[in-house]
């Protein structure tokens, strides 16, 4: 059987979820994430595991252990990004799903559980907050994040409870650490060193911290053809200077990206002086020390410029997460698999932030990398072959027969 070309089937099966065609978008709670759920369904039955949905709406396919045995979980999201890639999260569920189907061809019994979880919502992208699926599981379930909006105005609470969710039992799927091996994430690089080191798998070390802040800049409107220039009150012009001085001073730090993404102006008409402009400020950094220092800066430099240009200023935080390490045993064990494979299989970071991030306040947890063409990522170009994701594959089910039940 070649598992890597059953896997590139069965994304390029699972990439037709999408809302169009460019490239894959397929959001939390929507049609789109529905087929998908039945298609996986259909993948974890070929691997024989016992399926169901939460209350969170995690796809779960267990294959039951010997009983009383703890559970090792594999997972990563069933969601992408507006436009993206087919591989980003559905991949480590596929290649989760198709390990097991491979130690099941091989007769290989494991002496504990094994749970595929396909989350439904990684990338906060239609609602303002991520990872409801792994923060259930960790017990670190916020309910107020059930009363966030998209941008139709339906809250996550009713997105989920016709989706089929149950919103008022997500709080009660916190698992018993004492129960739980373990947490493994199987996902692309999303970036260049892999590609760099001629590696098709590489073991991460940890995933980088990440908060996201709202600013706003608040000036005056006029008519653009009768204000004078040096009279101005121009939200655009500071929020410009702003974006500059974040992005120059995000080059001088070290293992930090800061990045604006999203940007709103009013009254956003060609001959109008625009009054405000609310824009994202994204932060990440391996050291969450790093990342609040650089967050002041950004603060400083907000108030500066609104100084500079006569204009109001604010920065609010919306989300965040902590750095978390990945475990050291697992870590080791990940590593004698994958290099088993592909000696030249290198340690590194996550840039990317994955459910991994919020499985660290259950488990202990490990990631495996697979390299991804020109290191792009959540946009349609995103690809991996088979042959790196067959590797992949050879060493998931490498790691979970070297694993044994008791390795906490
Ligand atoms: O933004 C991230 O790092 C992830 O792809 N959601
Ligand atoms: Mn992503
Ligand atoms: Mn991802």
């Amino acid at each position: 059987m070649n598992w890597g070309q059953c896997a590139q089937n069965r994304l390029s099966e699972i990439a037709a979820c999408s809302v169009d065609a460019t490239g894959v978008t397929r959001f939390p709670f929507t049609p789109q994430h529905a087929a998908a759920l039945d298609v996986i369904r259909l993948w974890m039955s070929q691997a024989g595991l016992q399926i169901h949905m939460d209350a969170a709406g995690t796809l779960v396919g267990r294959k039951e252990g010997p009983k009383g045995a703890p559970s090792f979980l594999i997972g990563s999201h069933q969601d992408s990004v507006r436009n993206g890639g087919k591989y980003d999260g559905i991949m480590g569920v596929v290649l989760g799903c198709l390990a097991l189907e491979k130690l099941m061809s091989d007769g290989v019994a494991l002496p504990f559980s094994v749970e595929i979880l396909a989350f439904a919502d990684e990338e906060g992208v239609r609602f303002p907050t991520a990872l409801m699926g792994p923060r259930a599981l960790a017990g670190t379930f916020d309910p107020a994040i059930l009363d966030m909006m998209d941008k139709d105005g339906v809250s996550l609470r009713t997105a989920l409870a016709r989706f089929g969710g149950d919103p008022d039992c997500v709080a009660s799927l916190a698992r018993d650490p004492a129960k739980t091996l373990g947490y493994l994430e199987v996902h692309i690089e999303q970036g260049p060193v892999l590609e760099a080191k001629d590696s098709a798998l590489g073991v991460v070390t940890g995933i980088c911290g990440i908060e996201r802040n709202t600013v706003t800049f608040t000036g005056d409107t006029g008519h653009a053809g009768t204000v004078p220039m040096d009279s101005r009150r121009d939200a655009l012009v500071a929020a410009s200077d702003f974006i500059s001085a974040i992005h120059d001073a995000a080059k001088q730090a070290t293992d930090l990206r800061a990045t604006v993404g999203a940007l709103s102006l009013h009254p956003n008409v060609v001959n109008a002086i625009p009054r405000a402009v609310e824009l994202t400020l994204e932060i990440r950094a391996l050291s969450d020390a790093v990342r609040d220092d650089f967050a002041r800066l950004a603060r400083s430099l907000g108030e500066a410029t609104s100084e500079d240009r006569h204009v109001g200023f604010s920065m609010q935080r919306t989300y965040e997460q902590s750095a978390v390490p990945c475990n050291d045993d697992l870590i080791d064990t990940l590593s004698t698999a994958a290099g088993a494979i592909c000696p030249a299989a290198p340690h590194l970071p996550s840039g990317a932030t994955h459910d991994a991030s919020a499985m660290a306040d259950l488990c202990p947890i490990s990631m495996l990398f697979v390299r991804c063409k020109d290191g792009v990522s959540h946009k349609p170009e995103e690809f991996a072959t088979s042959d790196d994701m067959d590797a992949a594959i050879q060493a998931i089910a490498d790691f979970l027969k070297a694993l044994n039940a008791n390795f906490r």
